[in-house]
Formats: structure tokens, sequence, C-alpha cells
């Protein structure tokens, strides 16, 4: 009686068009095929990057899809050939593959896969599965999939390849934030940057990714830590997660990187740009010190064409990174929800909301209207 190799009809968020609110529509999940797993989502955050692929100005997105990737679920069933989970295990969607055979999951330098590496834009990447077909279908439609994920779904399908096995006993509420806000930030600083005690930090943004990384910067043992954003009212939050200095470029006479690098004697040693766009870039990489300040990017502004930078910026001694997904991959995500259920971090503080569901909308204007950090979406 189970539904184990039958069609499941469950409700789906399907974004139609670009720029319009998202449905609730019924939609058929089809049964996994090899090396495929269904999986039940039980709890899924709304990440600004969910945003990106909706708006207007992106183009080249498939549509209509089923948006959402950073979920948590417990797995319904599984297709041939899988191994690495099983029915009822509690699973965290990745949406960065892990072969564990390519050259890439071999390397300790990088968490990429060759599987995510060969299009040249990760956004509309994945949006089908290995067999160039979608597992879901509305009103007759077949609708695609997303980062290889679509976790806005009450079922959805995945290769096995992206999906971290976590513990049973893992608030699924709270570690679904470890399948990208959290894990992208916090590992931008500690794996990307690899920040050092009693360093200077500055981070720009404070939305999910942003206060991560400062949690991350925290951690690392960081003694100063200066959060920049366009928006005051995520300072409170920032300072009670480790922000010691809160700057609005908006009020400030000069720009913003001059007043950083008067506060901190010539610059800081790492800047994480967790906003996106040209100007934040900029400043990212001027507020650094010469001799070796370093910069990671993560933010991504879709709307503009990016950084021009002079080649004496690094000649200077500064040194430009990049992280998707902090570093983070199938293997020690398990170990990052060991470390959330050991008390080395909180994810409390960035839940500033919990709807159900259906409310996905109002998690949407929450989101772009900067009154939110992370809604997590029930299921
Ligand atoms: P968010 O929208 O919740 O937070 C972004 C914050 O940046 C907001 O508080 C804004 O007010 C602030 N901001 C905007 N413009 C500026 C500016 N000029 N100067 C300073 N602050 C500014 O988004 P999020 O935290 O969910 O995501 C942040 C970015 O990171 C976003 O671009 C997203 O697409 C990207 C992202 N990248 C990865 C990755 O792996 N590289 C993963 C997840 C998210
Ligand atoms: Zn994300």
């Amino acid at each position: 009686m189970g539904t184990k190799g039958k069609v499941i009809k469950c409700k789906a968020a399907i974004a139609w068009e670009a720029g319009k609110p998202l449905c609730i529509e019924e939609v058929e999940v089809a049964p996994p095929k090899a090396h495929e797993v269904r999986v039940q989502i039980i709890a899924a955050g709304l990440c600004r990057s969910d945003t990106h692929v909706i708006s207007p100005k992106f183009e080249g997105a498939f549509l209509p899809v089923i948006l959402g990737h950073e979920g948590a679920g417990i797995v319904e069933s599984v297709g041939p050939g899988v191994t690495n989970v099983k029915p009822g295990d509690k699973v965290i969607p990745l949406y960065i593959p892990h072969c564990r055979k390519c050259k890439f999951c071999l390397s300790p330098l990088t968490n990429f896969c060759e599987k995510f590496c060969k299009g040249k834009n990760p956004l509309i990447e994945q949006e089908l599965m290995e067999d160039k077909t979608s597992r879901f279908t509305c009103k007759g439609k077949s609708i695609y999939h997303f980062f290889g994920i679509s976790a806005f779904s009450q079922y959805t399908v995945v290769k096995d390849i992206n999906l971290a096995k976590i513990d049973d006993d893992a608030n699924l509420e709270r570690v679904c934030l470890l399948g990208c806000g959290f894990s992208t930030g916090y590992g931008a600083a500690i794996n990307t940057a690899k920040v050092t005690p009693g360093s200077t930090c500055a981070v720009f943004g404070l939305g999910g990714v942003g206060l991560s990384a400062i949690i991350g910067c925290k951690t690392a043992g960081a003694s100063r830590i200066i959060a920049i954003d366009i928006n005051s009212d995520k300072f409170p939050k920032a300072k009670a997660l480790g922000a010691t200095d809160c700057l609005n470029p908006k009020e400030l006479n000069k720009p913003v990187q001059d007043v950083i690098v008067e506060m901190t004697n010539g610059g800081v040693d790492f800047a994480i740009d967790c906003a996106g766009g040209s100007e934040v870039m900029k400043a990212t990489v001027e507020c650094t010190t010469v001799g070796w300040g370093l910069c990671t990017f993560v933010g991504v502004n879709l709307a503009d064409k990016g950084l021009a930078i002079s080649p004496m910026e690094l000649i200077m001694g500064r040194t430009l990174k990049g992280t998707n997904f902090g570093g983070w991959d199938a293997e020690t995500v398990p170990k990052l929800v060991s470390d959330y259920k050991n008390g080395k971090f909180d994810l409390d503080a960035l839940v500033t909301h919990t709807l159900p569901f259906d409310k996905i909308n109002e998690a949407l204007n929450l989101l772009n209207q900067g009154k939110s950090i992370r809604t997590v979406l029930i299921f």
C-alpha cells in the first residue's frame, strides 16, 4: 500500500512566469529512476538565490520551475543502484553534487564535482535529471527542477550524489539552513578565507549568508568584525552574532572602504562580500590591507556587469577568492549537522520567521522588503 514505485500527487510552489507570485499547485511526482531518490521535504528556507531566477532581469531561466534549494527531508523511496541512503533516512539535498570519483571530488582543494562544473551558470544548471527529463508534471505540463533540488514541493526527486545523509535526531526545521545560507557564509569565513585568530574582518551584506559569515569570523577568533549593510535594521542581529562595528554606506559622507581603512589603520585582513554587485565588490577589495588582504566573493547580483579592477590592487599583495556553498560537500555537511547538535553554532538567530509552506509568497515579500533573514517553510 506504500507509495514506492507510484506517482505521488502533492503540493508544490510553481513559478510559471518571471516576476509573478508563485502558485501552489497539485503536481505529480514520478518515482525515482536509477541513482535517483524521492524525498519528502519537511522544512525549507528561502534564500536570495531562489529569487534571482524568477527576476525579470534574469536571462535564460528555465520556466515553469519548482524553486527551493535549502531544504531537509526524509527519503521516501530510492531508485535502482542507490546505496548511500534508504527509505526513512533524514537527508539534506545539496546543489553541488559529489560523485566521489572525478578530479574535483578527489581533490581537497575544492567542493566541486565534474557534474557541477560543465555549465557556465550554476543558477540554471541541473534543471533536468540525468536522462534530460523532469520528474514533475502539473496540468499535463513538464515542470523544470531547480539546482537539482526543487525543495518547494512536498515531494521531490534528486540524484543520489546530491544528497547528504544526516543523523536521525537532526532537527530538520533548523538544519535545512545547512543546505545553503548558513553553510555558505560560515564556510566562506572558515574554509575559503580561513580567517585567523586575532584578525580584522569586514562582512558586506547582512542577510542569512552575511550573518553566517560573521558567525564564521567569530568562531575563527577574529578580534574585530565590521558589518556593512545599506539596511540598518540588520545591525542589532549582526552585533548579537559577533560584529564589533556596523556601518551603513548610505549614512557616510565618504566611500565605506575609506572609512574602514581609517578605522583599521590601513585596511582589514579579510573582507567577505555577501551582497553582490560591482560597487560592493570594489569596496570589498579596497577595504583590505595591502600586503596580505584577502577578499572572498559570495554575493551574486544579476543586473551587474561585475568588477573592473586595476592590477595594482593585486600587485600590492591582495588576494581575490570566491566560493560556492562555502567549500562544503556531501561528506562534510553531515559533520556540520553534528557540530550544530553539539552547540558549536546557533541557527535560531537566523530564523526570523516560520510559516506554513503555502504562505511562500509571504516569505518572498518579507525577504524582498528586507524584513526577514531566513523564513523556514514547514511542509
Ligand atoms: P539577502 O537578500 O537576505 O541579504 C543581502 C543583504 O545585502 C541585505 O541585507 C541587503 O540589504 C544587503 N545589501 C544590498 N546591497 C548592498 C550594498 N550595496 N552594500 C551593503 N549591503 C547591501 O541575501 P542572502 O543572505 O540570502 O544572500 C546573499 C547573497 O549571496 C545573494 O547575492 C545570494 O544570491 C548569494 C549566495 N551565494 C551563494 C554562493 O554559494 N556563492 C550561496 C547562497 C547565496
Ligand atoms: Zn542559496
